[in-house]
């Protein structure tokens, strides 16, 4: 469910004036699969109880019951009260914006008066023009809080949002709350790190949580929830996820909100998966792997759902969709979402086998990535070796992977960026708004790598550039199909880039910016940046790394492509992996 409301005016500001009227803006909630019930802690549904146990019916989140325009969940972002109009001056408040210019500097600075709540994206969204509602936008911003002022309540949170945009001598700002997690729902399994899978312990309630998510896993059904309490699970051996659920009905294993479980298989034999789903439909939310035998997850069922989990240290590739050579059945339709893959190295083979995610052998179609970042793995940041079937990455970094952190000789880590396929077997792929750096390693190391597809891949809009070998190495000889690359940034590499003759090369940097790019074309290539906290609602943290200059040579130089979801600002798309944002 999606439903949105607009707001009744904005913030202004003016290089004269600095100081604005501060309005509140508009809320879209998004519910995944079920409605909120009322239990939660600090989230959403807490706070709604608390302030409309009398009057239930005005607690929903696009409610207005004080008639000031602002719904619930926006009160609720700023900890403003929501049976009472107004009294919420200063909670989104323009610091500075440059007046003219093509780089400028616009801050922002916001007042959560009941801190920093839970379950909830706050975005910025600017606009020259107020003669209509239409042309708003929101920039990225990087957050950072800051100083209280001595009026500010006792537990409130101030934060700073800074921009770089064109210059304008006016401008108005508005906040967009998104709930994306309400709070605790009533769960049908709970697992604990003080629970107990004997038969003192049903699993069913909160008070009497399993011990284990294998025992939980080996109960739940078509449509069940499963929480996994925050704290660390020693598990010695795998556990397999083999349901077949249908769509609609996923069975979901979800950190508890608030909470991190992180699930250590250090005790695992090597070669031994953590976590193998053979099912269908499952759903998992924020929970974290360790020290996997082999995989932290290894799919080989269809239409499952990864999302804002992370591998850390697994003995093999951290994130992998495939059957191996021997695969009876496809692993389709599945969706790695806002994952992080990171450090996964295989001692056993002298780091050359674990990468941070993989789709590999005999996949069938619609297998995704977005939203997702690779580094320091032993081998590559992604590698779809012989993949029978196209994949789609987009969105998504690698860095720094082929990386020797336990100082193995020898070590054999390849340490390419993105790596699409091999061994002669054919499939097209599509790598789009990806960004790829400092990728190395002992072979291989480059940024985007063809790797023996025999077919032609799609690779557009992305940034590839100070890998150890080329930034782009798309001439194997091996296929047959041309490939199309457009709109792409390469610099810095260390050799030169390649594509198969026949290749559609168009818009690229190479072929558009002369003399060639360097860092100065970017805000900042300070790498740092790469690795910072992810959003509230588990996106790609936002911030000036690897971005193209506004007004720069980047801006507007690409072609369109009609990459779904991709909107553009100004007259084209830049080059690269990011959009700069435009008036
Ligand atoms: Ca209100
Ligand atoms: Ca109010
Ligand atoms: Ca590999
Ligand atoms: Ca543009």
């Amino acid at each position: 469910m999606k439903t949105s409301r607009t707001c009744l005016g904005a913030t202004k500001i003016t290089f004269e004036f600095r100081a604005g009227f501060a309005v509140f803006g508009f809320a879209i909630v998004v519910l995944t699969l079920m409605p909120f019930p009322l239990n939660g802690a600090q989230y959403y549904t807490n706070w709604a109880a608390a302030h409309f146990s009398d009057i239930p019916a005005q607690s929903g989140p696009l409610a207005d019951p004080d008639g000031d325009g602002e719904p619930n969940v926006v009160e609720f972002a700023f900890g403003t009260d929501p049976r009472v109009g107004g009294g919420i001056a200063g909670a989104v408040q323009p610091l500075y914006g440059g007046v003219n210019g093509t780089n400028a500097v616009f801050q922002v600075e916001i007042l959560e008066r009941e801190g920093h709540q839970p379950g909830v994206q706050i975005d910025l969204y600017l606009s020259a023009r107020l003669t209509n509602w239409t042309n708003w936008f929101r920039p990225w911003w990087l957050r950072t809080t800051t100083n209280s002022l001595p009026s500010d309540p006792a537990g409130s949170v101030r934060e700073l949002f800074t921009t770089r945009l064109p210059g304008t001598n006016i401008w108005f700002v508005r906040p967009k709350v998104q709930l994306f997690e309400g709070g605790a729902e009533t769960a049908n399994y709970y697992v604990a790190t003080n629970g107990s899978d004997a038969t003192t312990n049903s699993g069913t309630s909160i008070n009497a949580p399993f011990a284990t998510l294998g025992k939980a896993a080996g109960l739940a059904t078509n449509g069940n929830l499963v929480y996994v309490r925050g704290g660390v699970y020693p598990t010695s051996s795998k556990i397999s996820f083999t349901k077949i659920s249908v769509a609609g009905q996923p069975i979901r294993i979800r950190a508890y909100p608030g909470e991190t479980p992180v699930l250590d298989f250090s005790a695992e034999a090597g070669g031994t998966d953590g976590i193998a789903i053979s099912g269908n439909y499952y759903w998992l939310y924020g929970l974290v792997f360790t020290n996997a035998g082999h995989n932290s997850i290894a799919i080989t069922g269809t239409n499952n759902i990864i999302e804002r989990c992370v591998s850390l240290g697994a003995r093999n590739t951290g994130f992998h969709i495939g059957g191996g050579s021997s695969a009876t059945s496809k692993a389709a339709s599945n969706l790695f979402l806002n994952c992080d893959s990171i450090r996964n190295y295989d001692p056993a083979g002298n780091g050359g086998d674990a990468d941070g995610f993989a789709a590999k052998w005999s996949i069938g179609t619609g297998n995704v990535f977005s939203g997702c970042r690779a580094w320091e793995n032993s081998d590559d940041g992604w590698d779809l070796w012989m993949g029978t079937s196209g994949v789609l990455i987009t969105n998504c970094w690698a860095f720094r992977n082929g990386t020797n952190i336990l100082g193995l000789v020898p070590f054999k880590g390849n340490g390419n960026g993105f790596k699409l396929g091999g061994n002669n077997v054919g499939a097209a792929h599509t790598l789009v708004c990806s960004l790829s750096f400092h990728n190395m390693g002992t072979n291989g190391c480059n940024g985007i790598d063809q790797n023996n597809n025999t077919l032609g891949q799609t690779v557009d809009q992305n940034t590839s550039w100070g890998n150890l070998k080329a930034n782009f190495s798309l001439k194997h000889g091996a296929n047959t199909t041309p490939h199309v690359v457009r709109n792409n940034v390469s610099f810095a590499g260390g050799s030169s880039d390649a594509f198969t003759s026949g290749t559609l090369s168009t818009n690229n940097s190479w072929d558009v910016v002369s003399p060639t790019v360097n860092t100065d074309d970017f805000l900042t290539v300070d790498e740092s940046f790469a690795v910072a906290p992810r959003r509230d609602d588990g996106g790609l943290p936002e911030t000036p790394f690897s971005r193209p200059v506004p007004g720069g040579r980047l801006v507007d130089k690409g072609v369109k492509v009609g990459i779904p979801s991709y909107p553009f600002y100004g007259s084209a798309p830049d080059l690269g992996n990011f959009e700069t944002p435009m008036w």
